[in-house]
């Protein structure tokens, strides 16, 4: 075992900085995936790719105080459930600043994946903390630079990754599919959205 696994690691990068905690919340991790699993309203959102209008590879539920629009939709929130509410509220003790939506996923199975992308909308403000929570299968988290530089992260259950700094302007990151894996994964993408947009 890595004596290392249960402590949070800072990853310094080219233009951003990852605060990468693969056990964070591993002694959890079992009761929020049945919990959350069983109790999100989890919805097939569509996308609009090339023209046309396709399921996303994935479920989702957008939850907190504010409206959210990405990917040339707006999605109104649902009320925060109180187990989302309660990770929300250790993880801005973690990172010291307050969280007031989460982009919940549900990726079925291996077939499932988030393509490449920044979390740069304007409502997230200039310098966006994500913070990430995983639950279930382990999955690979790509990352690739616009200068060309690559990293890759196995996010695994009860892992926390936060993205910070200047992360959403210069990298932008995936889950690609993952041929073989059978159970499902949850992540949790908590974001603030400041009142006026685009501010620190
Ligand atoms: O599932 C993941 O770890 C990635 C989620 C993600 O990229 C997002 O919600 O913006």
């Amino acid at each position: 075992m890595d004596l290392w696994a249960d402590r949070p690691e800072w990853i310094e990068l080219a233009g951003g900085r990852l605060l990468w905690w693969p056990q964070a919340f591993a002694p959890e991790a079992d009761d929020w995936l049945a919990q959350l699993g069983r109790e999100i309203p989890w919805r097939q959102h569509r996308l609009r790719l090339f023209g046309r209008e396709l399921d996303e590879p994935r479920l989702s539920c957008w939850m907190g105080e504010r409206p959210y629009r990405y990917s040339g939709k707006t999605r109104l929130p649902e009320p925060w459930h109180p187990l989302v509410a309660q990770i929300g509220r250790r993880l801005a003790a973690i990172c010291g600043r307050p969280f007031n939506g989460v982009l919940l996923n549900l990726y079925r199975d291996g077939r499932d994946s988030m393509g490449w992308h920044a979390d740069d909308e304007p409502e997230l403000g200039l310098h966006p903390l994500i913070a990430s929570v995983s639950l279930g299968a382990s999955r690979r988290f790509l990352l690739r630079h616009g200068g060309g530089e690559r990293r890759e992260l196995r996010l695994d259950h009860g892992s926390l990754l936060v993205m910070a700094g200047e992360m959403q302007h210069h990298w932008q990151h995936a889950l690609p599919r993952a041929a073989g894996v059978t159970e499902a994964r949850i992540n949790l993408t908590f974001r603030y959205l400041p009142p006026q947009g685009r501010e620190e």
